[in-house]
């Protein structure tokens, strides 16, 4: 609900309308809020066709948000529950009030900000992203798509739009590990998982989802089952080169790949590098190297657009003069495809097994919950096209190759994701750049996009 800056306004108009905003005055607001109030504010196509965002604002936002772990490179380090998450979600918390919007800490640790439909029963229509990042990630992944949201919420807002379905604006929570606050939103987070302490954290995850303002002990009974939304969209930085290379303005997400995560420990001897022989020794950090070798080896041997990577790699103790004991390292597989990533994963092990064997060393490997790879919804895609067109934009059909929250979402309803280009197809990195004219295309085109799935 719209309760904000419009005094006893606010009363006249109908809960959950978008029908009254900052930007009008005073005889704008009583008027679209009677309008409301006697249900005749439900424009045209014609004239909500014509409305776009404010680009200089939600690009100042960007701005203002980057500040939050920012690193003297450009980039920031926002990584999910740690500090600077926790002081970009207050900010992020109090822009959403500062426009009207009602945000609240779901169980899982995700920022909702929910505003009624104007429809009896008409099922909510969930757009946003992430705010955390990767360590010295860029300011641009998850960011864009999350302040688009409370962008286009604060233009429909200005316009006296009456939302037919509810709209919630959501900040999925700790994103880049595992898309842990939409998992937590569809109840695909166990009590197992809620007590373990990840391996980059320090805490058991439900006490970080504490923090953040979530419940832990209520994470087991919520859930959100297929059928129970009318849709989600997100608008995402591409992440990878094609819509610069193609000199196309909008990416029209077709599916999104799935990742198979493994965190994983070698274990061999730590012993003294001046007295150990040279054969006979046990070393973690040759087992290790050999792994990852197999890893690139294993994906390559088949045809496909399927990657793998080692990404983390701690030797221990870390010594010159001490043989490594001990290497943690995590593996991590992508495809459209999850079955071939499970034959992938079949053959690291087999690989893994006899390079163990040969090093007289050992390995044991833990599991991360998967991604599971979806495909976009023919009708959402259809009205992002249809929205892009609309804005004399152009578009093409593609894959995403990074993981997304919307993932978890096509599994209880139509899915749509909206990509933009990213200069030089750089991400989770410092020098990852948008341009601020992609920006506001972008989030113009969710804006249309959203109307087009809320008039039906
Ligand atoms: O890792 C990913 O693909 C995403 O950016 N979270
Ligand atoms: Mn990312
Ligand atoms: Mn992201």
């Amino acid at each position: 609900m719209w309760q904000r800056r419009v005094g006893g306004v606010a009363d006249v108009v109908a809960a959950g309308s978008l029908a009254h905003g900052g930007a009008m005055n005073r005889r704008e607001v009583v008027a679209a809020a009677a309008a409301v109030a006697v249900g005749r504010r439900r424009p045209s196509q014609p004239e909500w066709a014509g409305w776009r965002v404010d680009g200089d604002r939600i690009n100042r936002w960007l701005d203002e948000l980057g500040r939050f772990g920012a690193n003297p490179d450009g980039g920031v380090s926002r990584v999910g529950f740690g500090d600077a998450d926790l002081q970009a979600r207050a900010w992020f918390m109090d822009l959403m009030r500062s426009v009207g919007l009602a945000p609240a800490v779901d169980p899982a640790g995700n920022i909702l900000a929910k505003v009624d439909g104007a429809e009896p029963g008409a099922k909510p229509l969930i757009f946003g992203s992430h705010i955390d990042s990767v360590p010295n990630g860029g300011r641009y992944d998850g960011t864009v798509g999350s302040l688009a949201a409370v962008e286009v919420a604060t233009t429909l807002r200005s316009r006296g739009y009456r939302n037919r379905h509810p709209f919630w604006l959501a900040v999925w929570a700790d994103e880049e590990s595992g898309l842990v606050g939409s998992r937590g939103f569809l109840g695909a987070i166990g009590p197992d998982e809620l007590a373990a302490t990840r391996t980059k954290d320090r805490e058991p995850l439900g006490a970080l989802i504490k923090r953040v303002g979530g419940d832990p002990e209520a994470v087991a009974g919520y859930r959100h089952d297929r059928g129970s939304i009318a849709g989600y969209l997100e608008l995402h930085i591409e992440q990878g080169g094609l819509l610069e290379q193609w000199g196309t303005d909008i990416g029209v997400v077709q599916g999104i790949v799935g990742i198979l995560g493994f965190d994983v420990v070698v274990t061999g001897f730590a012993n003294h590098a001046g007295t150990t022989p040279m054969v006979g020794r046990r070393n973690a950090l040759l087992a290790a190297s050999e792994l990852a070798l197999a890893v690139d080896r294993v994906v390559k041997s088949q045809p496909g657009r399927q990657v793998g990577t080692v990404g983390r790699f701690e030797v221990r103790p870390g010594a010159q003069n001490v043989i490594p004991g001990e290497v943690h390292l995590s593996i991590e597989l992508r495809d459209l495809d999850m079955a071939k990533l499970e034959r992938l994963w079949r053959e690291i092990e087999t690989a893994g097994n006899a390079i163990m064997r040969r090093r007289a060393t050992s390995w044991t490997v833990a599991r991360r919950p998967a991604n599971v790879a979806a495909v976009s919804d023919l009708s959402v895609r259809g009205a992002v096209t249809e929205a892009a067109r609309g804005l004399g934009l152009s578009s093409k059909a593609m894959p995403s190759g990074a993981g997304h929250d919307a993932q978890n979402l096509a599994r209880i309803g139509p899915m749509g994701m909206i990509f933009v280009p990213s200069v030089g197809g750089i991400s989770h990195a410092p020098k990852e750049f948008t341009a601020p004219a992609d920006v506001t295309n972008g989030v113009n085109v969710l804006l249309q996009t959203l109307l087009r799935l809320d008039q039906g």
